[in-house]
């Protein structure tokens, strides 16, 4: 009677096995770190934001997700625009990036650096936190990460090493370091400057060595980075474009995770993206807009441009505006343009 036994004990074995499977199968798997991406380290609104975020999801998880921040896209050598394929493909597991280091590979990323688009923060906003940033959260969610959040890298201002840029023919000949999509070549091209694309890791020792003249970045940047140092002596105020920050997670390791750990990064990316967006507008959202003065003390001549000058650079780039409207998406830049006529200052 021993074999039977053995049988219906291995039977028994079996059956626990197989109702056990599906269970273990579904069973979330936990990295022991998992790698947050970033351009900017945490000297800088950008990487404090990753700060934020990473310490927010431990204290939220109970240290069952651990984030390490690899700022300067060290994970890729410092090639930012390759930084969305590498999240696409696991190779990053999160990252808080700018729409125009993503928008090779999202066009419709290129919404935010088409020229003069957005008027003033409450248009970036109308957008970001209204149906456009839906739409292109939907997009980034087809295209296989997960975004959760938005951030801000910051109204994008001119700087140069030769002299004041008040006309657009004083950009004439300037080298002027871009990034991003071929829309950059476009919009400085169209402006009578020299672009050259080279990314963030290569264009500080071209500014110290003067093989580029000029750049444009939000001004924490300017300061975080001491450009001033790196011969970058004039700024020009004129808000051409703004890149938001966006925070994502891989989808497979969104998977991974339990519902409730995924809210608990939900929530923590959302209240780090608020956070960050007030760092990243400090000092140019208060009267006087106190960070101007802060730089001007720093040696560097700042021209503010009369609504008629700023307008000498909005004509000289519409072309460029039009010929990218179609390629954005036309629907998109309609619905774009509707939301910033209707927002609330
Ligand atoms: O490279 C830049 O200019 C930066 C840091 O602003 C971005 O990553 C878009």
């Amino acid at each position: 009677m021993m074999k039977p036994r053995r049988t219906l004990l291995a039977v028994a074995a079996a059956a626990a096995l197989t109702v056990a499977l599906p269970a273990a199968a579904q069973a979330p798997s936990y990295k022991a770190e998992y790698r947050m991406s970033l351009v900017l380290g945490p000297a800088f609104p950008w990487g404090k934001g990753g700060e934020i975020w990473a310490n927010k999801v431990k204290e939220k998880t109970q240290g069952r997700i651990n984030i390490k921040l690899y700022p300067g896209v060290s994970l890729l050598q410092g090639d930012q625009t390759r930084e969305f394929s590498a999240l696409r493909q696991g190779v990053i597991d999160m990252a808080i990036g700018s729409t125009i280091n993503w928008s090779p590979q999202v066009k419709q990323l290129n919404l935010f650096s088409m020229p003069f688009l957005m008027p003033d923060y409450a248009a970036i906003d109308a957008l970001t936190q209204g149906e456009v940033g839906k739409q292109i959260f939907d997009t980034l969610d087809k295209s296989g990460v997960v975004p959760l959040a938005w951030g801000e890298n910051g109204y994008r201002e001119l700087s140069n090493s030769k002299h004041a840029v008040k006309t657009p023919a004083d950009l004439k000949g300037l080298k002027i370091r871009v990034v991003g999509s071929p829309l950059f070549l476009d919009t400085f091209t169209a402006l009578g400057a020299n672009p050259t694309q080279m990314s963030w890791a290569d264009a500080q020792p071209a500014f110290a060595s003067g093989a580029v003249d000029g750049q444009e970045n939000p001004l924490s940047i300017f300061t975080a980075a001491k450009l001033q140092n790196v011969s970058q002596k004039y700024i020009t105020m004129w808000g051409y474009v703004a890149d938001p920050l966006i925070f994502v997670v891989n989808k497979e390791v969104w998977n991974s995770w339990t519902p409730a750990d995924r809210e608990a990064v939900r929530q923590a990316a959302i209240e780090a993206g608020r956070e960050e967006i007030a760092l990243a507008r400090k000092g140019l959202v208060e009267a006087g807009r106190p960070l101007l003065k802060e730089i001007e003390g720093l040696g560097v001549t700042v021209t503010q441009l009369t609504p008629a000058e700023r307008e000498a650079f909005v004509k000289a780039t519409r072309p460029v505006y039009d010929k990218w409207k179609p390629q954005v998406g036309a629907d998109l830049v309609n619905a774009a343009e509707k939301a910033i006529a209707a927002r609330k200052h």
